[in-house]
């Protein structure tokens, strides 16, 4: 195991170089555009006509804009200004903890803060002296929200309309998915209409998270889609430089830093540096710190953009014809879950990056669980979701989605039609998972099996081996390949394309053709699916009751199936190599 986390290391260190060498040649082409600056900084405000945006003639370079309250807010005394933290008022307490389910965070502190409140600003040094390009082309910022807390929409819309420069903002596209609350029906669309920029789009049923960014996506007029969650607050110059992150390439994805609004007490509260986007098996969203001495190695800097093998999910600005060319989201995907990893795939296997940028940010509430109702069971929506991402994007590393769920596999998910999204990936000629991994995210622990080598008798030190289809007991020879066994994901113990198959009369295993929907093809072993510590070495028939254990008989040389006895050591096995954790 130590070995291989030295080269899992290595691994990521080369990752990580590309990763600079790619940030040096961008630094040269900032470079380039400063050297063709004839001394005109133009304020880019007073640029209102149409952008060519991707033009490549030399721009005006500007700095980020200042455009925020932080101060001078109206009412610097009023809670959590600054984005300090707030506490209930004595006696308000049972009414603090009765609203919570409204939104599952503090609702009522919510609504004490002025929609407007300043925060503080957490960029690291240097990035409100950074320059971005004059010409940067207009977003939409489309915010989906289904009964969201009013005092929280209202300050998400806010921090938007007050740290953004207003010739960069196309439209904030506000997309009410079918919300029950009144105050939505009714007052929103009263109180947004001083904000001419605002747009509403009432949906006339639940379309969830992903098809209401759809339609969001659909009606929008900017350059750029720029998707927010309904409870944030942006941050000083949040805005500019992810567009100018688009505008150096269309196939970039840019994604704000996440900042934590504390769902208790409502403060800003800024998060560590050098945090990538990754994943753990079966697919599960994380954030993973660059260690140290990548970053010394490298000279990574705070300010420098990070690339990232997934995305969050929630925020992000992608150039529209390019969100549009890649097929959008999945619209098989049902309400909310999965969607972030459909989109980081297609991205990074069909041509474009996923990045983080650090000089942008923007708080989120993080809740504990959704306020909202699925209209089927949350977990199976998600698993579903994850289920139609696996199939179409993850290749043979699929088994390693299923394995680490086990329920997952026997399930036998109605996953529904998945050709139009396979056909996109074929016509987008887009790279595989393979490369993916290589590439993209070398320090994904991904083995393709969970065990290989000889399969040893710990009783009887003897392997299995296979004559004649048939498997019986012989000595040892890791040379020989009819002693190698590939034990799999699904587990299948596979001796080169055929697999192991008890015979029901309880005689000698025998070579079948491999499917892995056949139970009757599928073993048990060291899983944590079976809570039989005792039977941790065995390896298990499971679709039989009682259950088969595989047993060794020696002098006899045989092998049968036999029922489990944690008792019996001629049940006892080990592969050669295991890779799981
Ligand atoms: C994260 C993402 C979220 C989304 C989700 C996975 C961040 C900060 N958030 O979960 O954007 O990618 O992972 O799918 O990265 N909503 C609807 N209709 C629905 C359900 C939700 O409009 O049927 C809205 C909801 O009001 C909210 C947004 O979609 O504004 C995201 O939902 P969430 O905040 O519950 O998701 P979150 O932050 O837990
Ligand atoms: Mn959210």
């Amino acid at each position: 195991a130590n070995q291989e986390k030295n080269i899992s290391r290595n691994r990521s260190e080369v990752a990580f170089l590309r990763l600079s060498q790619m940030d040096q040649s961008l630094a040269k082409e900032v470079e380039l555009a400063q050297a063709n600056l004839t001394g005109q900084v133009q304020p880019a405000v007073q640029n209102q006509s149409h952008i060519k945006a991707h033009l490549p003639e030399p721009h005006g370079m500007h700095q980020v804009l200042r455009i925020d309250e932080t101060l001078s807010p109206r009412d610097p005394k009023a809670p959590g200004q600054f984005g300090r933290p707030v506490i209930v008022p004595r006696g308000k307490e049972k009414e603090a903890e009765r609203r919570w389910k409204e939104g599952n965070f503090n609702v009522y502190l919510s609504d004490l803060i002025p929609v407007d409140r300043a925060i503080e600003d957490t960029r690291p040094t240097g990035c409100a002296e950074q320059l971005v390009h004059n010409h940067l082309p207009t977003t939409s910022v489309i915010m989906c929200f289904v009964d969201e807390v009013w005092s929280t929409l209202l300050r998400s819309v806010h921090s938007v309309l007050n740290r953004s420069p207003a010739h960069l903002i196309r439209e904030i596209l506000l997309v009410d998915d079918f919300s029950t609350k009144d105050y939505l029906k009714d007052h929103l669309d009263k109180y947004m209409s001083q904000f001419p920029k605002v747009r509403i789009l009432h949906l006339k049923e639940r379309h969830g998270l992903i098809r209401a960014r759809l339609a969001g996506a659909q009606h929008a007029t900017g350059d750029v889609l720029t998707f927010l969650d309904s409870h944030v607050e942006c941050n000083v110059g949040w805005l500019e430089p992810l567009l100018e992150r688009v505008y150096l390439s269309r196939k970039k994805v840019a994604c704000p830093v996440i900042e934590v609004i504390n769902d208790k007490d409502m403060s800003y509260m800024t998060v560590d540096n050098f945090q990538r986007g990754v994943f753990v098996w079966p697919m599960n969203f994380g954030w993973k710190t660059i260690p140290p001495d990548v970053i010394a190695k490298n000279k990574i800097k705070e300010t420098d953009v990070i690339r990232c093998p997934v995305m969050a999910g929630g925020l992000f600005s992608i150039d529209k014809s390019y969100f549009f060319e890649l097929g959008t989201y999945d619209p098989g995907l049902d309400v909310w879950g999965g969607e972030n990893m459909e989109l980081s795939f297609k991205v990074w296997m069909c041509g474009g990056e996923i990045e983080i940028v650090p000089c942008s940010r923007v708080g989120h509430i993080f809740r504990n669980d959704n306020p909202y109702s699925f209209p089927k069971d949350r977990m199976k929506t998600v698993e579903r979701n994850l289920v139609r991402v696996a199939e179409v994007w993850l290749d043979e590393y699929k088994e390693l989605f299923y394995g680490h769920g086990d329920h997952l596999m026997d399930q036998g998910f109605d996953a529904g039609n998945l050709t139009q999204q396979r056909d996109l990936r074929r016509r987008l000629k887009c790279k595989s998972f393979k490369w993916y991994l290589e590439n993209v995210f070398p320090d994904l622990k991904a083995p393709i099996v969970r065990a290989n080598g000889v399969l040893i008798n710990l009783a009887l030190g003897k392997c299995v081996s296979i004559v004649n289809s048939t498997a019986l007991l012989e000595d040892c020879d890791g040379s020989s390949k009819f002693q190698q066994f590939n034990y799999t994901w699904l587990r299948l113990i596979k001796h080169e394309e055929s697999c192991l198959a008890p015979l029901p009369d309880q005689g000698a295993p025998k070579l079948h053709p491999c499917d892995i929907r056949d139970k009757g093809l599928k073993w048990l072993h060291k899983s944590t699916s079976l809570f039989q510590p005792e039977l941790v070495n065995h390896i298990i028939f499971e679709n039989h009751h009682p259950l088969l254990c595989l047993e060794g008989n020696f002098p006899q040389k045989t092998l049968k199936t036999a029922p489990c006895d944690p008792k019996k050591p001629s049940q006892k096995w080990n592969f050669e190599n295991y890779y799981e954790d």
